[in-house]
Parts: C-alpha cells; sequence; structure tokens
C-alpha cells in the first residue's frame, strides 16, 4: 500500500469525556482504515499510482468519485487525528494567535466563525481553518471528503485544523447535538501541532 494510515499518537481513550473511546475506535480502525484501503485501491494501476497526495488532489476534479472520496478520507482524518490531543485546549500562542487575531479580530470570533461553518455544514463534511496562497488565514467548509487542496474547493489552500462533522465522528455520544460535539472539541485542539503548520 503506498498510503498508509498513520498511527494514532495517543490511545483511543485520551479524549474523553470530549471525545469517547468508542467513537474513536470505530472512526480510526474502520471508517479511516477504509478511506485509506480504497484509496489505495482507486490508484493503484493508474496514472495516480506514486503521485504525493497533494499531487493528487491538484487534478482531482478529472479524477473518479472513488479517488476523491477516499482520498479526501485518507487526508482529512490524518489531519483531524494530528490536530487533537489529550493536552489540547485552551488558545493558541506565538504567531498562530497573532495570524488569528489579524484575520478575525479576536480568538472569540475565530472560533465563533469556525464553530459556525461546522454547525451549518449541511449533511457531512468538514470545517477548515486555512492557509490561503497569500498567507492569509480563512475559515471554510466543504462536504463529503472534499478538503482546501482540492482544485475544486471553494476556498483553496493549505488546511491548519479540521473538524470532522460526519455523524460518525460524534453519534455515539452527542447523537443528533452536533453543536455540542463541536463545543467540546475546543478541549481537544493541539494547538501546537497547528502552529508547525502555520509555519510550514
Ligand atoms: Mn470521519
Amino acid at each position: 500500500m503506498s498510503f498508509k494510515q498513520p498511527e494514532l499518537s495517543y490511545d483511543y481513550n485520551a479524549l474523553e469525556p470530549h471525545i469517547d473511546a468508542r467513537t474513536m475506535e470505530i472512526h480510526y480502525s474502520k471508517h479511516h482504515a477504509a478511506y485509506t484501503a480504497n484509496f489505495n485501491k482507486a490508484v493503484e494501476g493508474t496514472a495516480l499510482e506514486g503521485k504525493t497526495v497533494e499531487e493528487v488532489f491538484a487534478t482531482i476534479s478529472s479524477q473518479p468519485a472513488a479517488v476523491r472520496n477516499n482520498g479526501g478520507g485518507y487526508y482529512n482524518h490524518n489531519l483531524y487525528w494530528a490536530v487533537m490531543g489529550p493536552k489540547g485546549g485552551g488558545e493558541p500562542t506565538g504567531a498562530l494567535a497573532e495570524a488569528i487575531k489579524g484575520a478575525f479580530g479576536s480568538f472569540a470570533d475565530f472560533k465563533t466563525q469556525f464553530s459556525t461553518a461546522a454547525a451549518t455544514r449541511f449533511g457531512s463534511g468538514w470545517a477548515w481553518l486555512v492557509k490561503k496562497a497569500d498567507g492569509s488565514l480563512v475559515v471554510s467548509s466543504t462536504p463529503n471528503q472534499d478538503n482546501p487542496l482540492m482544485d475544486l474547493a471553494e476556498v483553496k489552500g493549505t488546511p491548519l485544523l479540521a473538524i470532522d462533522v460526519w455523524e460518525h465522528a460524534y453519534y455515539l455520544n452527542y447523537q443528533n447535538r452536533r453543536p455540542d460535539y463541536i463545543q467540546a472539541f475546543w478541549n481537544v485542539i493541539n494547538w501546537e501541532e497547528v502552529s508547525k503548520r502555520l509555519k510550514a
């Protein structure tokens, strides 16, 4: 397999009570594992084999749905696991704090914008903090497994922070209460990792 599912850097129960262990286990070992396997299957033997995931996304509008959906599912969850952690929460510091202030006015305003994007994404999808090509930060959301690296995204750029708002990400613990899950997400954000991505 050319695309490998990265190991989680924390245990399934590490994000409790905000995200429960059973949800984490099914999400990582079933959903994400399936996206990864199906992404590999979809590129195998095609011109995309051997390309980076970024290269695949750059031409995604001309690729089959299986590549778009599973490639997005593979990449988006890699980012989602990475930007969460047991020592998460609080507020960012340093350059990221300044960049967020510059773009949104305050951390509180950013939090509102990001939470609203996540809550109002109809059906399944993601909300993002994105660094655009000109270096500015914006909040966006995408349907299904699309993401800001895809050539067809409304808002294009490098994703720094992601929240999965598919029901499989929260339904066992929160049922229909997506806003409660979004609120809880702020307690597990690994700002150090988000900062690293801003600098990269
Ligand atoms: Mn998911």
